[in-house]
């Protein structure tokens, strides 16, 4: 059966944090989310613009609703709010005993109350009631009144926390160089070293907590529920929408996007290289081989392991034949190339490089847009780059704007190419259809 984990917290119209952000992270989990609001929040990636709650009677209602029928798994709370709806919480949550990890949400990114000041001492009935607990610095600092300026008042203040509550404190690193969490169980100290990666990062918290509460649901101990749920947050920031102009969201169904589009990529990618393969069309093949190659698309085009492309080339024997499978990371040359060309044109994912000749380049002039670079004028200290000539040529190609077709004319031991873009594999064969009519 599939575990069940409920949230309950505040509704942020932006999707970035709160019940939206809970409900897509056990998604991502492969859990299926149960939601209980407990304000609504107006709000975009720029402001919090106004904060309507929801009666303690109807939250309270909510939660009954839900656990007496379908039953819960683990469960965690965000924003609560108010010392009226955080008490009806925990007198309804004391009469199981599911796990529960409480977030203990304050104040958001852009500074707004999201607990009044007068509800902590409920806030702190609450937490002994919980499982675990995940303040962030400030929070900790809030619960503790301890001043947290490095790791090691992180560990006392996790200690004091610990006295105080008697439940697992996490106090998360994020704000550190090297973000480290810190878990005391009351007995041992646990550090959990992350990666610092760049990305939106609204919703952190929420998701994080999300992700541990996922992980409870389906039976993982506390200290694997965190390593999962860390390994999660640093990809949902990496892999992040840069969307609205202010605080963008991390991206919580990273694992069910990437995993769809890795199978997408695959599947239009076979198809073309067959069809291509079956074309037969040996003088269009160069001596280094062709390759075809799809990549991921943006957020999840980061390196060559995000582009499909044929392993061993595509290479002219009897016939023209794919010497390897199709597989991500089996091209290096025209991986760089699609991935330098697609941080100015997205949506331009595909890539096939053909053999030159002066004949296919006239002809192509004539219906689509033709663009070159001269390998020659790579500045010497870029060229000392392991790998920066395709990059640097594709982007000098791209300065007189979006190209079909880029060719080069090669250089000492370098064949001279052609590569026709285009936004899918499909895409790519119909323009080579063009020349060889
Ligand atoms: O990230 C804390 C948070 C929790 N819940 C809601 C929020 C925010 C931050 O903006 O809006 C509803």
């Amino acid at each position: 059966m599939i575990k069940k984990a409920l949230t309950i917290a505040g509704s942020d119209s932006s999707s970035g944090a709160g019940i939206e952000a809970d409900l897509k992270t056990f998604s991502s989990f492969g859990v299926y989310g149960l939601v209980v609001v407990t304000a609504v929040t107006a709000q975009n990636t720029k402001e919090i613009r106004d904060i309507q709650k929801i009666s303690p009677k109807v939250v309270k209602n909510q939660i009954l609703a839900v656990v007496e029928d379908i039953g819960v798994d683990a469960i965690k709370t965000g924003m609560l709010y108010d010392k009226d709806i955080i008490k009806e919480v925990r007198k309804v949550l004391e009469n199981y005993d599911y796990p529960l990890v409480v977030d203990p949400v304050m104040v958001s990114k852009s500074n707004v109350e999201l607990l009044k000041k007068d509800a902590i001492k409920e806030l702190d009935k609450l937490i002994k009631i919980s499982t675990l607990v995940t303040p962030n610095k400030d929070e900790a600092e809030v619960l503790s009144g301890k001043k947290i300026n490095n790791l090691d008042d992180a560990v006392e203040a996790a200690k004091i926390l610990y006295d105080k509550y008697e439940t697992n404190i996490l106090i998360k690193g994020g704000h550190l160089e090297k973000p480290i969490d810190i878990l005391f169980d009351g007995k041992k100290i646990y550090k959990f070293e992350g990666e610092k990666v760049r990305g939106c990062t609204h919703g952190t918290g929420c998701s994080f907590s999300a992700a541990i509460t996922s992980g409870l649901a389906k039976g993982f101990s506390l200290t694997k529920a965190i390593e999962r749920a860390k390994k999660f947050i640093t990809l949902a920031i990496e892999k992040s929408y840069k969307i609205g102009s202010g605080h963008c969201p991390v991206n919580q169904l990273v694992y069910i996007e990437e995993d769809a589009e890795r199978w997408r990529t695959y599947i239009k990618l076979k198809k073309a290289v067959n069809e291509f393969i079956n074309l037969n069309l040996k003088k269009l093949i160069p001596e280094v081989g062709s390759n075809f190659v799809y990549s991921l698309p943006y957020p999840y085009n980061k390196s060559i392991y995000d582009v499909a492309g044929v392993r061993g080339r595509i290479v002219k024997a009897d016939r023209v034949v794919a010497v390897g499978d199709i597989e991500f990371g089996a091209s290096n040359h025209l991986a760089r190339a699609i991935l330098t060309y697609m941080k100015f044109y997205p949506e331009v994912r595909s890539c096939l490089n053909i053999k030159y000749s002066e004949e296919i380049i006239e002809k192509a002039k004539r219906y689509f847009k033709v663009s070159f670079y001269d390998r020659r004028k790579e500045p010497e200290e870029i060229k000392k780059i392991e790998g920066s000539t395709i990059p640097w040529g594709i982007e000098e190609a791209l300065k007189n704007g979006k190209a079909d077709i880029i060719y080069h004319l090669g250089d000492v031991g370098k064949e001279p190419m052609i590569l026709v873009f285009g936004r899918d594999p499909e895409e790519v064969l119909i323009k080579l259809k063009f020349f060889i009519q």
